[in-house]
């Protein structure tokens, strides 16, 4: 199988192996969120940190049980893009993905004033793989009702963009 999607798929997972032996495992996935929570100056035992780390790991163990065929504990890209591809994967209900986004955008909410201004949504950048102007043309294509700031429901659209392209 190479359709486009599929090889997006496999772009991602390598990107996910940040130590390139070929498979994704627990460490391998919280490296992303762990160098969010560093770029972002977010101490690792921080409330908020502890929550999104748990909340990965939350989602890990659903990938897992979706997809870890030979119960490793540790993902190929064949099982990563099985996950990926199932219909659970889109399911709202699949154990960690509210969480990650609850999580995430408290995380990203630095002042704590429940909205997400541009330049907190610019510190995430680097972690969404976009360089700052595109982030920033982004960031004005999902603040819909044009106030300078997302609301939980405004960011709840960027993260579902972000793990459905
Ligand atoms: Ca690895
Ligand atoms: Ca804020
Ligand atoms: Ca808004």
């Amino acid at each position: 199988m190479t359709t486009t999607s599929n090889n997006a798929l496999i772009e991602e997972f390598r990107r996910m192996d940040a130590d390139g032996d070929g498979v994704v495992d627990l460490t391998d996935f919280l490296r992303a969120p762990r160098k969010l929570l560093a770029a972002l100056g977010v101490p690792e035992d921080a409330p908020k940190a502890q929550a999104l780390i748990q909340a990965n790991e939350t989602q890990w163990g659903s990938f897992l049980s979706l997809g870890d065929a030979d119960g490793n504990g540790a993902l190929t890209a064949d099982e990563y893009v099985t996950i990926r591809t199932s219909p659970e994967f889109r399911s709202p209900n699949r154990p960690g993905k509210g969480e990650v986004c609850q999580t995430l955008f408290a995380v990203l909410d630095g002042d704590d004033d429940g909205t997400i201004s541009r330049d907190e949504f610019l510190r995430a950048a680097d972690f969404l793989c976009m360089p700052p102007t595109e982030a920033s043309d982004y960031f004005a294509m999902l603040d819909s009702d044009n106030d300078g700031q997302l609301s939980g429901k405004e960011f709840l659209k960027a993260v579902k963009r972000f793990y459905t392209s």
